[in-house]
């Protein structure tokens, strides 16, 4: 394995020490050793991997050095438009190292929604014309790829990229964690969400930990699993899908349970919702601040106001609990009120350790939900 303090002082010898990206968990110990060392206005982390290679390309033309834009392979359709459009050599020709976390590599078992994209990393980077390695996890190794990457780069002002496979870096733990008084868990709030809701409603949840909650949740109940709609990858299109099936079925509640990450990651959607003005859509955002369900790297979350966010696009009703007896209270209001609402839960970061996965597969989970649509 090689150390993320390794990877950070090689590029900055090379005086590379721009990074944007949206975090991965294969990456995990590399953004955390990023976020401790580098200040704040070099390392940003994006509201989606599109927006890095943006501030990539500002860093570039502001100062001529070589950006990274760092990302789980999920990330890769949210950049071919910049890397077709912006980057490329037949547009404006600028050089980004792209660190991508190879999920779903073929042949080491991943959950479904990384399987496709596993199977396309390297293709998508061949097809787009860009050159990549895939790291070494021996240093000196690993030493000499980067040398090479960085003298194409500084020669054809192209993008370059590395492909990380798992466990690729030593464990770096984060220190600089922001601490807060939140002591709601996610999970107990999922409970008592999908504890309240009508028999009839159905629920669409966010990539990452909440779908995995919200199934272990129906498991434990002995419950099925055909209310929920689990997003497990696309993330920041939960809200969307939602909205799709609250336009359809008006006698039926719609609450799309989301995330802060996931939320800011699409955040425009939010105002797409509100056009609508679904009367049975509830858009339930789990605010712990953080990605966490791939290391806890900060989000802006609990730093912009959600509630009057959404009534500036237009949702009618908003509101923020940050206790289980508020978020009773209001679910009780909730439930026998018409009309697009938005609930900001305040959660505390953090899961439980044994925490499982969905079992059933995605193919299941869309006709047991389609059969119950039907009903
Ligand atoms: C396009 C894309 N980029 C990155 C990821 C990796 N990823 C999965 S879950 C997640 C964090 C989600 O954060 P949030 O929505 O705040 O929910 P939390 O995990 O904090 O509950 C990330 C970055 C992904 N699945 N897709």
């Amino acid at each position: 394995m090689i150390s993320p303090k390794f990877l950070y002082d090689t590029l900055a010898s090379y005086g590379i020490d721009f990074y944007a990206g949206v975090p991965d968990s294969l990456l995990k110990n590399l953004c955390a050793y990023i976020t401790d060392h580098a200040d704040a206005s070099h390392n940003i982390i994006a509201a989606n991997e599109g927006g890095a290679m943006g501030l990539a390309v500002g860093h570039y033309l502001a100062t001529g050095q070589i950006p990274v834009v760092y990302m789980q392979n999920s990330g890769e359709g949210n950049i071919i438009n910049p890397l077709a459009s912006l980057t490329d050599k037949d547009v404006y020709n600028i050089p980004v190292l792209l660190i991508i976390g190879w999920r779903g590599k073929p042949g080491v078992h991943d959950e479904p929604q990384h399987v496709k994209q596993g199977k396309v990393t390297t293709g998508l980077l061949n097809v787009m014309g860009i050159d990549y390695t895939v790291l070494s996890k021996e240093e000196d190794k690993a030493a000499a790829q980067i040398e090479k990457a960085v003298s194409y780069m500084q020669r054809t002002k192209e993008c370059y990229a590395l492909v990380i496979e798992k466990d690729t870096f030593d464990t770096y733990t984060l220190q600089n964690v922001e601490t807060n008084d939140l002591t709601f868990s996610r999970e107990e709030a999922i409970q008592t969400v999908a504890a309240a809701i009508g028999t009839k409603d159905v629920i669409v949840s966010t990539t990452g930990m909440i779908s995995r909650e919200l199934f272990e949740y129906r498991k434990a109940m002995n419950q099925g699993h055909e209310r929920d709609f689990l997003t497990v990858g696309s993330m920041g299109h939960a809200s969307q899908i939602a909205l799709g099936i609250a336009l359809e079925k008006h006698d039926r509640k719609i609450w799309c349970l989301d995330g802060d990450g996931a939320t800011i990651m699409h955040m425009g959607s939010m105002a797409i919702v509100a056009s609508k003005s679904p009367k049975n859509f509830v858009h339930v955002i789990f605010n712990n601040g953080a990605h966490d369900s791939v290391g806890g790297q900060p989000t802006v979350g609990l730093r912009i106001d959600l509630p009057r966010i959404a009534r500036g696009v237009g949702y009618p009703h908003t509101y923020c609990v940050s206790t289980k007896e508020d978020l009773l209270d209001i679910l009780n209001e909730i439930k026998n009120q018409e009309g697009l609402s938005l609930l900001e839960i305040k959660v505390k970061k953090g899961n439980r350790k044994d925490l499982g996965r969905p079992t059933t597969p995605p193919m299941q989970n869309k006709e047991s939900l389609m059969a119950f649509l039907k009903l």
